[in-house]
């Protein structure tokens, strides 16, 4: 009896202590005011606590869609006729992730995407269909299938269809991180098609073959010059390496760079592309870029956070920061992937495990 007296005495004390304490909180809110103590866990987790979801978009279940879209609007009308991938925990957000923006875009033959500039950097890769191409500061680049094809911060960009067939690429966009710095810039171009300044395949000449102009200055935070990193070159490399002993937790795995400068091709987003050899298993590996991975050939599975995700030729997936990956493929497979990598290397904050 004592006990449970003194128990209910220091509830109620408890409570009235709780009472002014909302009170308080209450009070302070007209000045715009909050106690840290009550965020405090959240504010400064012991590891990161991403509120995106791992998921996976299988490509025969979306393309019906895309292809719907191109009955409703144009691309000229749309300016972008673009289905985002909105992580399933995030709706209404337009982000994957929480710095990075995925779309898929559609071009009909015809079809032009008018040409503009902003200060978004965004990436392409050619998932569906013949034809189409895409021109970066006066020059067109032909878009093939599995092709990376770059568009930095403040270049102008427009796209078009030359083909008979509707062209579906993934967009893979920094547009969350630079809502989040207040630091997004838009203009339209004074045409829809950009003259062409230079021939097909200048810049690749120029920039892509470990050569660079004798007089060519690049900062460590400038964007490559070369706007096109054809899949053909990338699988010759990865199938290059492939006939050595596979990483136990990334099968053959490359990094997208500036050749002029080792650094990322743009500098807030990072690309890779890795071969995992038939029946590879990886080792669990996580990293605190949140990683969006799209499968280009052969099929096997993601398993993040404990459930699997099977994947096979365009499906993509996405894996959050801090998530436990492990990689199974039951094909000869290629995964391109891109994160924001960059971003956190250059603030010091990146970290990777290796799990066993
Ligand atoms: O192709 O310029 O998916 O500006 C979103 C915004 C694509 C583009 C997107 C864009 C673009």
């Amino acid at each position: 009896m004592q006990g449970s007296q003194t128990l209910s005495a220091q509830d109620s004390a408890k409570d009235a202590v709780k009472e002014q304490r909302a009170e308080f909180y209450c009070r302070i809110s007209g000045n715009h005011l909050t106690p840290l103590w009550e965020v405090l866990g959240a504010l400064v987790p012991k590891s990161p606590k991403s509120p995106a979801v791992p998921a996976l978009w299988r490509y025969a279940d979306v393309r019906e869609q895309v292809m719907e879209a191109g009955r409703l609007i144009t691309a000229e009308e749309a300016e972008r006729r673009v289905l985002i991938l909105e992580n399933p925990a995030m709706r209404g957000n337009s982000s994957i992730t929480q710095s990075l923006y995925a779309g898929l875009q559609l071009i009909l033959p015809g079809e032009v995407a008018p040409a503009h500039r902003h200060s978004q950097s965004a990436l392409r890769l050619v998932l569906d269909g013949e034809g189409a191409y895409t021109a970066v500061d006066g020059e067109r680049t032909t878009m093939r299938r599995g092709d990376f094809i770059i568009t930095p911060s403040w270049t102008w960009h427009d796209h078009g269809n030359l083909g008979s067939e509707p062209v579906v690429w993934l967009d893979g966009l920094d547009i969350p991180t630079l809502r989040f710095f207040d630091a997004g810039f838009a203009e339209h171009g004074s045409a829809a098609s950009q003259q062409a300044a230079r021939p097909e395949g200048d810049a690749l000449a120029r920039y892509g073959h470990n050569l660079v102009p004798v007089d060519l200055k690049q900062a460590p935070s400038d964007p490559t010059k070369v706007f096109v990193y054809p899949f053909a070159e990338t699988k010759e490399a990865l199938e290059g390496i492939a006939r050595t002993e596979a990483d136990a937790h990334f099968g053959h795995k490359l990094r997208y760079v500036n050749p002029a400068t080792g650094a990322s091709p743009m500098p807030t987003i990072g690309a890779f592309a890795q071969l995992l050899p038939e029946g590879f298993v990886s080792k669990p590996y996580r990293s605190t870029d949140s990683t969006v991975y799209v499968c280009l050939e052969g099929k096997g599975s993601a398993q993040v956070g404990g459930e699997d995700y099977a994947f096979g030729p365009n499906d993509i997936f996405v894996v959050p920061s801090w998530h436990e990956l492990r990689l199974r493929a039951e094909a000869k497979t290629i995964l391109f992937s891109f994160s924001d990598r960059p971003m956190q290397q250059a603030l010091g904050l990146w970290r990777e495990e290796k799990m066993q």
